[in-house]
């Protein structure tokens, strides 16, 4: 097998700092493009439906500023076309498979918890009955519960309490002590404690391992998705159309879901990742894997069973509210990127 390159670990190494600048500027018009073409579409519609309101005085402000929003939706399409189809082919060099088989890796999983006694019991064991599984950590975020009790009872090798607040805390602590004890070709899997995930799912992540730096899940497929989630009707598509500016940005990439706590990670890449995680709050999910794509580090999406959760959901769950927020957050980290 000819093309299998085995040796780089890390794409950061081989990608000088000039692509890495090109991949940016490049990434940054794409996506900036696509943005006045979707925000000029939107008020080309608009101005539409008010010349539909004036069908026989047919204002001549009405008539000028329709030609300049066409010519602006025009233009913003094209120039769209030309950087991601053209400039980013011409530019930016293509990155070949990778091939690094996982031979005898540790996997420890991270799992995080807030006030979940409820499942975290359950999820501790479904992961240390998993045969691929060496040990499980749980990093509870100060609950005023029994969490941290239940979580040492029913198995986990260590039980961490994360003082500050915040999903992206909790996710940066539970990766960092997975990683303890490990070399740089060993495993780490970030998931929830909250039983919406499968234990049973961590052989697909070891498997795409071979060929990437982390393995992300998503929960956008219908055939593993239980038929009640928080993965709703409305919940799923605003993730997809997030997850696709995201992939507009970071051309080359596939995503579908920007939530999805389920990953699995080499330990040698997570050391190069780690300095650059910084966010807190609920949009921690998709930070990790913008600074993973920024540094040209390999992502692959695969599909995960997704279940209802057991417990109430101390982030985002199913409110709208609180996914518009955190929305917007996502979309500045990626605007800012
Ligand atoms: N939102 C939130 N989640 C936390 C925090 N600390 C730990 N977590 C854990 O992060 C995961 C995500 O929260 P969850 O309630 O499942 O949110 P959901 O997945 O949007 O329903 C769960 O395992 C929580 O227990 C925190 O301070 N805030
Ligand atoms: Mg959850």
């Amino acid at each position: 097998m000819r093309s299998i390159s085995m040796a780089n670990s890390i794409e950061t190494k081989t990608s000088t700092s000039a692509t890495m600048r090109r991949a940016t500027l490049i990434g940054r018009l794409a996506l900036y493009s696509l943005t006045v073409f979707m925000i000029s579409c939107l008020f080309v519609l608009v101005v539409s439906c008010l010349w539909l309101l004036f069908p026989l005085s047919e204002p001549l402000w009405l008539l000028r500023l329709h030609r300049l929003l066409v010519a602006v939706t025009l233009s913003s399409g094209f120039a769209f076309f030309i950087v991601l189809f053209i400039i980013h082919r011409l530019f930016i060099p293509r990155q070949d498979f990778s091939f690094r088989p996982l031979t005898n890796a540790k996997v420890h999983v991270g799992l995080t918890a807030y006030n979940d006694e409820l499942c975290i019991g359950d999820a501790v064991q479904a992961f240390k009955s998993c045969p691929y599984v060496d040990k499980v950590i749980v990093v509870e975020n100060n609950s005023k519960d029994n969490t941290y009790q239940i979580a040492l009872e029913s198995g986990a090798d260590r039980v961490v309490t994360e003082q500050i607040p915040g999903y992206g805390s909790c996710c940066m602590r539970a990766l960092e002590e997975s990683a303890i004890g490990l070399g740089d070709d060993d495993v780490i899997v970030l998931c929830e404690g909250d039983m919406t995930f499968s234990a049973d799912d961590v052989k697909k992540f070891l498997a795409y391992l071979d060929n990437c730096d982390l393995v992300l899940g998503t929960r956008a497929t219908q055939e593993l998705r239980a038929a009640k989630t928080q993965m709703d009707w409305l919940i799923n598509p605003a993730n997809q159309i997030v997850a696709k500016m995201i992939q507009v940005r970071f051309w080359g990439v596939r995503l579908t879901d920007v939530g999805c706590t389920y990953r699995a990670m080499r330990v040698g890449s997570y050391h190069c990742l780690k300095k650059h995680l910084w966010v807190r709050g609920n949009h921690f999910s998709p930070h990790m894997y913008i600074e993973l794509l920024k540094l040209r580090m390999r992502l692959i999406e695969i599909p995960v069973v997704f279940q209802i959760r057991a417990g109430e959901s101390k982030g985002v769950g199913s409110n709208k509210i609180k996914a518009a927020r955190v929305a917007i957050r996502m979309l500045g980290l990626l605007y800012n990127t």
